[in-house]
């Protein structure tokens, strides 16, 4: 008896050791006076008074409770960009899909669950277009050893910064049907650098000492726009990505698209002295774009003439669409004995999503500022999707109805020449409330297919709830020809895919994390016009299987 309960604590023991930590933090979402460009006095939605925001530092396996307080003016929720949440959809965030807008002057305790996250992933607001200012990195750190050496570790947060408030940007862009504003600057960790006017001295750099090796962790939190990176003369070698390592890979840029994050190492071994490092838009499309370049300093520490001039890394054009795709298609997962690659195989479900940036005729009696006045829309199988005014976890949950239809389609409603010529084509999408009804443990595929409807770009497509393996990309059409050329065994493992302008990418998971999760494009306008829908996962006969019960309080609902 004695040796049994010896192993059963020793069991209880492990089990807890396994579970990791339990940490807590507290956000407070408020206005926040920042300077900007040249701008003082200026209010903007933050976290914890900070730009960007404060970091969640864990270690993989970790519970960490975030108290999200907000005494800003109106009602936000908060996501943890990249964490499975596991069987725990009810803190995953986005606005009426997994639960209503924390109101003013109102608490939300969240539960942010990691499992095999390990590395950079980061949290951001969910609603409207407030994430402009409030998100921030979260840290991963290994449980034993990292698969790759360093001797210090930064953050890189790139932000677009817009010149006012950005719910009020997208509410009257969505209000006219037209474009909302372009960002006016990229700032690096909250700086804009010395490209702009006002440039106040305030540039982030870094000291850096001959032969040592840096691990940066960068996090694109932009809205709108892919960015490449280089720094001059040195290369730069990926190791991770979106939480999961990568098989290292030297390059002299990155494209990095919004929501993505990735590990890159640096060794400085060039003659010491000063180097910039630079975010540079890749803007392959008609619509408009801010086309400012960001500059950070990397700089060795030591005698050398301070005052030259820095030399600038040669990154790709801005509109480089193949530059941008050589680098992206390069990507695997490490797939070593300790980080193994499990790639579904057997797809029991076949999904093609066509991705359409589209126009909705302008109402009668009314004036709209879309292309020839018409509204801007967007879609994924030509459904616009439309955001309930509840919570789709909740209605699934409690069984209400009439908040969302099961029927999103698993193909597209009719074949075309995806990627050709569709000026003859109309380019309407049916605005509704669609989501993908998948049973547990369903093996997944979905194919991504571009088209060439409005103005077509690459589309950094983001699932919630899971990371994914991308198993293929290319131009043009999709073909089945395609499927035998697919990487099944190392293919990268992210939550974040750029889709490319005119092209298809295939992305596997298995369906094990029952719940309600979002689907949508990272480019905030085109996730706006309605380039989003909702993955139901269904639950397994197993009790834990199931969707775990919902916290105490969760933000009321109107209909709660
Ligand atoms: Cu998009």
């Amino acid at each position: 008896m004695g040796t049994f309960l010896g192993y059963a604590f020793t069991l209880t023991l492990l089990f807890c050791m396994a579970q990791g930590k339990v940490l807590y933090y507290d956000f407070v979402v408020k206005e926040t006076p920042i300077n900007m460009l040249c701008e003082t006095n200026r209010t903007v939605l933050t976290v914890n008074g900070l730009f960007p925001g404060p970091e969640i530092r864990a270690h993989k396996g970790d519970t960490i409770y975030v108290n999200v307080t907000n005494i800003g003016p109106y009602g936000v929720t908060i996501h943890w960009h990249g964490v499975s949440q596991l069987r725990y959809p009810w803190s995953d965030g986005p606005e009426n899909i997994t639960q209503c807008p924390i109101p003013t002057n109102s608490s939300f305790l969240q539960k942010v669950i990691l499992t095999e996250e390990e590395g950079t992933l980061w949290w951001h607001a969910h609603s409207d277009w407030t994430r402009a200012t409030v998100h921030g990195p979260i840290i991963i750190l290994p449980v034993t050893n990292y698969p790759y050496k360093f001797d210090e570790q930064h953050t890189i947060v790139l932000s677009e910064w817009y010149a006012r408030d950005t719910k009020a940007i997208i509410d009257e862009a969505l209000a006219t049907g037209g474009d909302p504003d372009l960002s006016v600057a990229y700032t690096i960790n909250g700086q804009p650098g010395d490209s702009y006017p006002c440039y106040n001295g305030l540039m982030y750099d870094i000291t850096v000492v001959q032969g040592k090796t840096y691990l940066f962790r960068i996090i694109h939190s932009g809205l709108n726009e892919e960015m490449f990176f280089g720094i001059a003369k040195h290369n730069l070698t990926v190791v991770g990505m979106d939480g999961a390592y990568l098989k290292p890979l030297k390059t002299s840029y990155l494209m990095i698209t919004p929501g993505q994050t990735m590990d890159v190492l640096v060794t400085a071994n060039q003659t010491p002295g000063r180097y910039y490092m630079v975010f540079s838009p890749f803007t392959d499309t008609d619509a408009p774009s801010n086309d400012n370049v960001t500059r950070g300093i990397f700089q060795y520490n030591g005698s050398y003439n301070h005052s030259e001039t820095p030399a600038l890394p040669e990154l790709p054009g801005f509109t480089n669409k193949s530059d941008a795709g050589n680098f992206t298609v390069q990507l695997r997962s490490l797939n070593s004995k300790e980080h193994p690659s499990t790639v579904p195989t057997k797809i029991t479900r076949n999904v093609t999503i066509t991705v359409s940036v589209n126009e909705q005729p302008c109402p009668a009696n009314k004036t709209c500022l879309g292309p020839q006045g018409s509204i801007h829309s967007a879609s994924l199988n030509n459904i616009s999707f439309w955001t309930p005014s509840i919570s789709i976890l909740q209605a699934y949950y409690n069984n209400i109805s009439g908040v969302y239809n099961k029927t999103f389609p698993d193909k597209p409603p009719f074949m075309f020449d995806y990627t050709g010529n569709v000026s003859a084509l109309g380019d309407a999408a049916f605005v509704s409330t669609e989501v993908l009804m998948i049973k547990y443990n369903e093996e997944v595929e979905i194919r991504f297919q571009g088209t060439n409807f409005g103005a077509a770009e690459n589309h950094p497509m983001h699932l919630h709830g899971y990371s994914f393996y991308v198993v293929g990309m290319g131009d043009g059409n999709f073909n089945d020809a395609y499927v035998s050329k697919y990487n099944t065994v190392d293919p990268p493992y992210v939550n974040t895919v750029g889709l490319p302008k005119n092209g298809w990418t295939a992305i596997r998971f298995k369906a094990n994390n029952p719940g309600v999760w979002f689907m949508h494009c990272h480019l905030d306008r085109h996730a706006s016009w309605g380039m989003d829908t909702v993955l139901i996962v269904g639950e397994g006969p197993n009790k834990d299987q199931k969707i775990l019960p919902p916290p105490q309080h969760m933000p009321p609902c109107s209909w709660s």
